[in-house]
């Protein structure tokens, strides 16, 4: 097919995918590049976007984008139905103007993608993860292929399905099967657990959420202030990432988290399952979408008193 043959002999390569990257974004984006160095003709290959902080110690790395690495490149964007959503590093999106050529692979369904009208598309909705359109696209067999461009689809896959447990098909298993043939199967359980291992900090943190969060019927909140993130050294942005685990407590339907920043000022995170929260975030200045909205609030003498306020407004949500 034309769209792998363009692929597989451009000279320069750029690869992108979405901001606030999860492993099927970064899985893909280098079992790519991995797959490109190995079949591919490309003396170039650029892979860019920065990593969030729970995937930095997973062994990734990107470089830091330059406005010349686009010119007379293949640019190929990963796993992200809109562009307003991809990682640019910093720079505009009107850096797609120098590309040679322009590819979406994705598997998210969207009717308006934003993307530069010479963009070809490839999608595939019926695939788990981006890792997988790749796998079926280039029919890769682990066999043909290195462990680690093997792994990395892998990991892609298994993010996006939580350890095959949502979002796959049979043909998922067909695709995983033949990406993993060849290979040490050992290699690949150790990902399983590496995804479900979290450091010691981690863990306490989590256990902090656990041990201090409360409830009241549907609802549930943490209040965390720098006091308490100063002493256990933990920061506001780390400890962000498990704002969810509010809501895998049994009956909660809606929660908050409700964070003190360096700077003093104040994050609330709130999320819900089915019902609609972000118009309490509006009424503060706040906005997003409605099951994950945030609003921010400066320091001041009432701030715990509007924060009370909010969250006694998201109690009575129904
Ligand atoms: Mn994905």
């Amino acid at each position: 097919m034309q769209l792998q043959s363009d692929i597989l002999s451009a000279q320069k390569v750029v690869i992108l995918r979405h901001t606030k990257a999860d492993y099927d974004a970064v899985g893909s984006q280098f079992g790519l590049a991995k797959l490109i160095a190995e079949k591919g003709e490309a003396d170039q290959i650029i892979v860019g976007g920065s990593l969030p902080l729970n995937l930095i110690n997973f062994g990734w790395e990107t470089s830091p984008l330059k406005e010349s690495d686009f010119e007379q490149a293949l640019v190929i964007l990963l796993d992200t139905a809109t562009l307003s959503r991809i990682d640019f590093d910093g720079l505009n999106a009107s850096v797609l103007q120098n590309a040679r050529q322009i590819i979406k692979i994705d598997h998210h369904p969207v009717k308006e993608d934003e993307y530069p009208e010479n963009t070809q598309r490839y999608i595939d909705t019926e695939a788990s993860s981006t890792s997988e359109v790749l796998c079926k696209l280039f029919e890769i067999n682990g066999n043909d292929v290195s462990l680690e461009l093997a792994q990395y689809l892998y990991t892609g896959i298994i993010g996006d399905t939580g350890n095959f447990s949502y979002g796959f098909s049979s043909q998922t298993f067909v695709t995983t099967a033949q990406l993993v043939a060849g290979h040490d199967i050992q290699k690949f359980t150790d990902i399983n657990h590496s995804l479900t291992v979290s450091s010691l900090d981690e863990a306490r943190m989590k256990g902090y959420y656990y041990t201090n969060m409360q409830t009241e019927d549907d609802t549930a909140w943490i209040i965390i202030s720098q006091q308490v993130l100063k002493k256990y050294s933990w920061s506001a942005e780390l400890m962000s990432v498990y704002v969810n685990l509010l809501g895998t407590i049994e009956g909660i339907k809606k929660w908050i988290l409700c964070i003190q920043y360096d700077d003093l000022s104040w994050r609330l995170r709130i999320r819900s399952q089915n019902v609609m929260i972000n118009h309490l975030a509006q009424e503060y200045g706040g906005g997003g979408h409605p099951n994950a909205s945030g609003i921010i609030l400066q320091n001041s003498k009432q701030v715990e008193e509007q924060i009370q306020e909010i969250i006694e407004k998201l109690k009575k949500i129904k």
